[in-house]
């Protein structure tokens, strides 16, 4: 390629602070050093998790950094070393990626990554230096994933060949939401035919814990969501029940306790907040609660040991249990053979000069998944 192993300007939305809009910037993206390769990003949906970065939710997040971890793209040009992927070939950024190497990776039941970002600050490459600037300063890379630049550097072992057919305007929702959440039913709390599942929070991750669990075939699917907006897609996805915290003066666990008699099954907490989180383990008399959302740092949760005593289980489920350099190019193979509907999830489509709109939309609750495109 003509740029290969040249700084490459383009654009990119930067957030120079906390709590402040995001900037749409000409930037310069280095080449790819040994072992990392350079990607043009195609399209890249907006999810809660970046409007926590903005928001300064992450202490170890420096600015000025750029957002963006569900992207779908092609790469552009590779470093030495790299043998997995190829210039031209489409893949998708993996903000949990797959080293294949550690102690994790060679577990097979575990998806965790010693790489990950809740081990290794993902806030510059592995080599503690950025490919970005701008203006003449540093910026900062995100989860090594940056998916609202043009184009990107990444480890290899953070990088999934995905099919050529793929349309990376709808499967860059299969670098984050979408499997986060569907594999949260499907691998993580493995939801049984005829189960009653109770899902507490209807964006793009709850929404596809829904799909995983009708897709498991359970027979009762609660949705709840203090936005009543969410219901009518909650309903189209699977969800047998809807319910508002907000119509009734009593506790939610005791609502769930009374519409199924003895509590749920399994209850997954796709909000990210810790008060939920506590409701959702007090809910149930006999189930698998499985924790999704990601806690702002910090946060304590306290609870009564003996809920677990009688046989309750608490899991955590970090991009739904999937082996994610192994799994995303499946789950993309599956998504063209219309096993999978993530395209559900999109409600909006919009130039990456509009990307402030798409957060105003998901923090007015008017969005599940806006799709920015470069
Ligand atoms: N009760 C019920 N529903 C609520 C409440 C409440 N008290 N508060 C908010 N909600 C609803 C909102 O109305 C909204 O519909 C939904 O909860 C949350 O949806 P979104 O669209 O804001 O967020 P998502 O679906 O994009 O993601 C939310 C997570 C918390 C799951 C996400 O941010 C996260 O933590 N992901 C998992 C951790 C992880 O792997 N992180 C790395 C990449 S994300
Ligand atoms: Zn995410
Ligand atoms: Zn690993």
């Amino acid at each position: 390629m003509a740029t290969s192993g040249k700084v490459i300007r383009c654009r990119a939305a930067v957030a120079w602070a906390a709590g402040k809009p995001l900037s749409v910037e000409e930037v310069e993206v280095a080449p790819p050093k040994a072992q990392e390769v350079r990607v043009k990003i195609v399209a890249s949906g907006i999810c809660r998790t970046d409007d926590h970065v903005l928001g300064g939710y992450f202490p170890n997040i420096e600015f000025p950094v750029i957002p963006g971890h569900e992207g779908a793209g092609i790469v552009e040009s590779v470093g030495e070393g790299v043998t997995s992927v190829k210039p031209g070939d489409k893949v998708i950024p993996l903000c949990l990626p797959q080293c294949g190497e550690c102690c994790f990776c060679l577990n097979p039941d575990s998806n965790y990554c010693i790489k990950s970002h809740f081990s290794e600050s993902q806030n510059l490459m592995p080599d503690k230096t950025s490919r970005f600037t701008c203006k003449g300063k540093q910026i900062h890379h995100f989860l090594w994933t940056s998916t609202f630049a043009e184009y990107t550097v990444m480890p290899e072992y953070a990088v999934a060949k995905i099919d050529a057919a793929a349309p990376l305007d709808k499967v860059c929702l299969l670098g984050c939401g979408f499997p986060t959440g569907y594999g949260a039913a499907i691998n993580t709390a493995k939801v049984k035919p005829g189960s009653t599942c109770a899902v507490f929070g209807l964006g793009g991750v709850g929404l596809s814990v829904v799909m995983g669990c009708k897709a498991a075939g359970a027979s009762r699917i609660i949705a709840i969501d203090i936005n009543k907006d969410k219901f009518a897609k909650a309903k189209e996805l699977g969800a047998t029940d809807c319910v508002n915290p907000k119509d009734f003066t009593k506790p939610i666990h005791e609502v769930l306790m009374e519409m199924t008699g003895l509590g749920v099954d399994y209850s997954f907490e796709a909000i990210g907040h810790k008060d939920t989180l506590v409701r959702d383990l007090l809910a149930h008399h006999r189930c698998l609660c499985v924790m999704v959302g990601e806690l702002a740092s910090g946060s304590v949760v306290s609870f009564d040991p003996m809920l677990l005593l009688c046989g309750r289980t608490w899991r955590g489920s970090v991009l739904g249990g999937w082996k994610t350099r192994d799994s995303i190019p499946k789950l993309v193979s599956s998504y063209l053979e219309k096993k999978l509907n993530p395209d559900l999830l999109i409600t909006h489509t919009l130039p990456i000069a509009e990307v402030n709109k798409g957060f105003e939309l998901l923090r007015a609750g008017k969005s599940i998944r806006s799709v920015l495109l470069f």
